[in-house]
């Protein structure tokens, strides 16, 4: 008789596509219909469950989830992995990609192939994926509609399958994803065992939890654990004994054990976030060598955060590597600055990155910091010494050549917006090098400087393209740039947090737009202030607050009001007012604003 093979009833997938294509909603249906969640307590994408992708209405997390199916009488454990879409995010995208044998790749029928559907479809090829493709949101469409003949046709082209294999689905109304489901099942392939009598869990993703410690989330690809086991984590070489491992059902679901192809958490007891690394393998017994772990993705934006008011160094610290634990793709080095004290540069994938961890750490562990301006990495030369500057405050004078990251950019639109994204170029230092067709729609290849989507890139082009443009970079070289410090002053008191670095070209529009805006947003006091733009030692921009009306420090500084006003009379002249204007508190909504071209 043949052994009965519990491997063969496992099934591990993602959903892959662009942002709003509608993953985190089929992830709802396919909860419904294998009964994971209750009826009465579902919500629309039940898997965003941080309170910041509820309010933005958009997935920041991979979330992963347990669920049963029957099929022909037999019951199959369907192991999902919701992802995200938005660009910023990709490192969960491929986190998630090494935990499944397949993916469902879903279209949004409204907009057909876009960038990310792309970006995302390249990465799961590469990791060897059984990629299923999906139209969602068919119930706004008729079935006969052209337009949906042709993404059928271009989705199967992508994936170079059948065009009657592609899915056509409403993950609104539930349309076709029983089906899909089944498909799931018949094509994707089961988990194998990559090495027998070796008991290896792959870690990829993590949480910390004050009772618990560190949970690491994994994919068991040899072996099993069981529930008190000792086990070693690779990388730090440190024992642990599993205080308690299950499944996410999505919530955590005690277990005895986890086995070899399972999804699930290994509670590790662990308080301490340096031994955990996102990639590393769980030792069980026996079991020497590890499995292939990531490729760490490089941050693009970086910020200085300083502690402010009662907030301390090492607790700014800590909640940081405690966000580190579940978004891998931070990076936190110490830095120190004259007027701020100890501070952290933290190195981000992108704005959004950086609007989302900064919220977090606000709101999730109620911290008072200061931040600088967002920015990119620069290569300066001074002479023979060449240095990188993150922070603006530290770009000297007059360096004797400057170097800056350029990205090669793939547009994808449709051809009706070809023009717009062209005129871009008078906008943002863009240059579209090639232009391909892919089916009904153009691919245009080009390059720009990577600063250029610090500013409001994204959403120009989405803006002049009604949504329908959608785009996807990588790093790629450098190139001379011609920049200069530009640092705002307020009273005659240089602010800090608004120093950034301009390409010289755009400087005097660049300046004025600046006070302007910063008239607006900043607050007013009891006498008219100046603001001023000062570059290299000339202030080419000026404005004034006008005086009063009625005090709105509140805007301007974090924190309890009361305090703020003892802070405020406690305020002295000089050096005393020189660094309290250094420790100005600009939030990421103001440099958002001020980043609008
Ligand atoms: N009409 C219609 N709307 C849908 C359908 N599926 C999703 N939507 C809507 O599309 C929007 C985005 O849905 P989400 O499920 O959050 O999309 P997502 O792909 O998870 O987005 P990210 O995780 O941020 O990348 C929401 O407003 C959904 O209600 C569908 O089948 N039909
Ligand atoms: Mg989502």
């Amino acid at each position: 008789m043949l052994k009965f093979n519990p491997l063969e009833k496992i099934r591990n997938f993602v959903i892959i596509a662009h942002i709003d294509a509608g993953k985190s909603t089929l992830a709802d249906r396919m909860l419904e219909i294998t009964k994971t969640v209750d009826s009465r307590k579902m919500k629309p994408q039940y898997l965003d469950q941080l309170e910041l992708e509820r309010e933005r209405g958009i997935t920041i997390k991979m979330a992963p989830v347990r669920m049963k199916y029957n099929l022909d009488s037999e019951e199959f454990i369907l192991n999902l992995i919701d992802t995200p879409g938005h660009s910023d995010f990709s490192y969960e995208v491929s986190r998630a990609l090494a935990a499944v044998e397949g993916g469902v790749l879903l279209v949004d029928a409204t907009k057909g192939i876009q960038a990310q559907t792309l970006a995302n479809f390249y990465a799961a090829q590469k990791a060897g994926l059984k990629i299923i493709g999906a139209i969602n949101k068919i119930d706004l469409f008729h079935p006969s509609d052209e337009r949906i003949k042709e993404i059928i046709k271009q989705t199967a082209n992508l994936i170079n399958c059948d065009p009657s294999e592609i899915h056509l689905i409403s993950a609104k109304t539930g349309q076709g994803v029983d089906f899909l489901l089944q498909t799931i099942i018949k094509k994707i392939p089961h988990p194998k065992i990559e090495k027998n009598n070796q008991n290896r869990a792959l870690i990829f993703d993590s949480l910390y939890d004050e009772n618990k410690g560190i949970i690491a989330y994994v994919r068991i690809f040899d072996g099993e654990f069981t529930n008190n086991e000792e086990v070693k984590l690779f990388s730090s070489n440190k024992n642990f004994k599993i205080k308690e491992l299950g499944f996410f059902m999505p919530n955590f679901t005690k277990s005895e054990k986890l086995e070899e192809g399972d999804i699930g958490y290994i509670a590790t007891g662990l308080k301490e976030p340096s031994l955990i690394h996102i990639g590393d393998t769980i030792l069980g017994k026996n079991t020497k060598e590890p499995l292939a772990g990531y490729q760490k993705p490089k941050p693009v934006v970086f910020v200085s955060f300083y502690p402010d008011q009662n907030t301390k160094f090492e607790e700014l610290k800590k909640a940081l590597e405690k966000l580190q634990l579940s978004d891998s793709a931070l990076t936190i080095e110490p830095e120190s600055n004259d007027a701020l004290g100890r501070g952290l540069k933290i190195g981000f994938l992108g704005k959004l990155h950086f609007e989302i961890i900064s919220t977090r750490l606000s709101r999730e562990f109620n911290l008072n910091f200061l931040t600088t301006f967002p920015s990119i990495e620069w290569k300066v030369k001074i002479g023979n010494e060449e240095k990188i500057i993150y922070d603006p405050e530290d770009f000297p004078d007059h360096p004797s050549q400057v170097l800056q990251k350029l990205i090669d950019l793939e547009i994808l639109t449709p051809p009706e917006y070809l023009n717009n994204i062209t005129q871009l170029q008078n906008t943002f230092d863009l240059k579209i090098l090639e232009t391909k067709t892919l089916g009904n729609q153009v691919l245009l290849i080009c390059k720009m400087p990577l600063l250029e989507l610090i500013y409001d890139f994204d959403d120009k082009l989405k803006s002049i393209s009604s949504g329908f443009a959608s785009f996807s970079y990588k790093l790629n070289g450098e190139d001379i740039a011609y920049v200069s410090k530009m640092e705002i002053l307020v009273a005659s008191n240089p602010i800090k947090a608004l120093t950034r670095i301009i390409p010289k070209k755009n400087i005097e529009r660049e300046a004025r737009n600046t006070v302007l805006k910063l008239k607006e947003l900043l607050p007013r006091q009891q006498f008219a202030q100046a603001i001023q733009a000062k570059v290299d030692g000339k202030i080419i921009a000026r404005e004034t607050i006008p005086a009063l009306r009625k005090d709105v420090t509140g805007y301007l500084y974090g924190g309890d009001r009361s305090r703020k006003m003892k802070l405020w009379q406690k305020q002295k002249r000089g050096k005393e007012k020189l660094k309290s204007m250094a420790r100005v508190n600009i939030s990421p909504e103001i440099f958002r604003e001020i980043l609008k071209k």
